[in-house]
């Protein structure tokens, strides 16, 4: 068994991260943040990928945060100067949040158990989300007296509406895989023996895109969350100035027009 905290394989232009802490559910050290990001970045830097996954093994996908992790685990002494978790989320959960929502490719969270605080989030965060039927989700923090982090107040209310934003972060429910996928909260929910191959033939579709124009649809998608209907579109337009100039775009028509398979090459 490897020691790597986030096991690292590529399959032709698909990467796949596997969060390795089972015996924890995955939940989130110091160390295994160190690893993941790294890996992400290297990923970000590497012209050979395509797409990216996000995993788990075993039968989590990802508890959060590791409560016993003596960086974050409450000072139940009295007299000591309470734990600074704000200090973990400044230093952790946002650089990991924001190195997700800015790959330059796209990036799939194929959730095998249950996701549940920052690890919920951090699924949610990738640009599709697909489970497992046994996953489910959970926003843990208001059992322990906390607010959904990991991008988690922004995500969900958009994800899902404010009604159900608040349900699922107040109540902290399970929310079983299918539930998520009829609400809307992720993109597909998949018998557990077909989640891996799902995955993967999604991750190999998104890989031979033009992936350039994915991120940068990412990108306008959040970028439209703030700005008026007239700055969106003017926003478009900037977006659609870049990417015209690409060879993807002169790669896309002149296979349209040739009727042949298009190969897309920018990244
Ligand atoms: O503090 C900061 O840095 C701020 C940042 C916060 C970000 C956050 O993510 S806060 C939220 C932290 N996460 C949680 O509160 C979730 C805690 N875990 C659970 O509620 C449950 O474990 C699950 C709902 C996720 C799964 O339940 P179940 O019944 O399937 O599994 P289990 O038996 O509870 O857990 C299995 C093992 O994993 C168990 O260890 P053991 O008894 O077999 O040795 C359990 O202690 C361990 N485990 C699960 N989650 C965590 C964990 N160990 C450490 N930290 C965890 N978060």
């Amino acid at each position: 068994m490897s020691d790597a905290l986030v096991l690292v394989t590529q399959d032709a232009a698909v990467r796949t991260f596997t969060l390795n802490r089972p015996q924890a559910l995955n939940s989130f050290t110091a160390a295994m943040h160190a690893e993941l990001l790294a890996a992400l970045d290297a990923a970000a830097e590497d012209a050979l990928v395509r797409c990216v996954v996000l995993t788990g093994a075993g039968r989590g996908f990802c508890a959060g945060q590791d409560l016993s992790d003596p960086m974050v685990a409450p000072k139940f002494d009295s007299g000591a100067p309470p734990t600074d978790v704000g200090d973990a989320v400044e230093r952790y959960y946002k650089p990991l949040a924001l190195r997700v929502r800015s790959m330059p490719v796209p990036v799939i969270a194929a959730v095998n158990g249950v996701a549940a605080g920052a690890g919920a989030n951090l699924a949610l965060g990738c640009d599709l989300v697909i489970a497992a039927r046994s996953a489910s989700f959970v926003q843990a923090f208001s059992k322990i007296g906390l607010v959904p982090d990991c991008g988690g107040s922004w995500l969900l209310p958009r994800l899902v509406g404010r009604q159900r934003a608040l349900g699922l972060a107040m109540l902290g429910d399970k929310l079983p895989a299918e539930r998520a996928e009829e609400m809307g909260l992720i993109w597909l929910c998949v018998d557990d023996a077909a989640l891996m191959d799902t995955v993967g033939a999604l991750a190999a579709r998104l890989a031979a895109m033009p992936v350039k124009a994915l991120a940068a649809t990412r990108e306008v998608i959040d970028a439209a969350q703030h700005l008026s209907f007239a700055n969106a579109l003017s926003h478009e337009a900037r977006r659609q100035r870049e990417l015209g100039a690409s060879h993807d775009f002169l790669e896309g028509v002149a296979a349209f027009l040739a009727k042949r398979a298009p190969n897309f090459s920018d990244r």
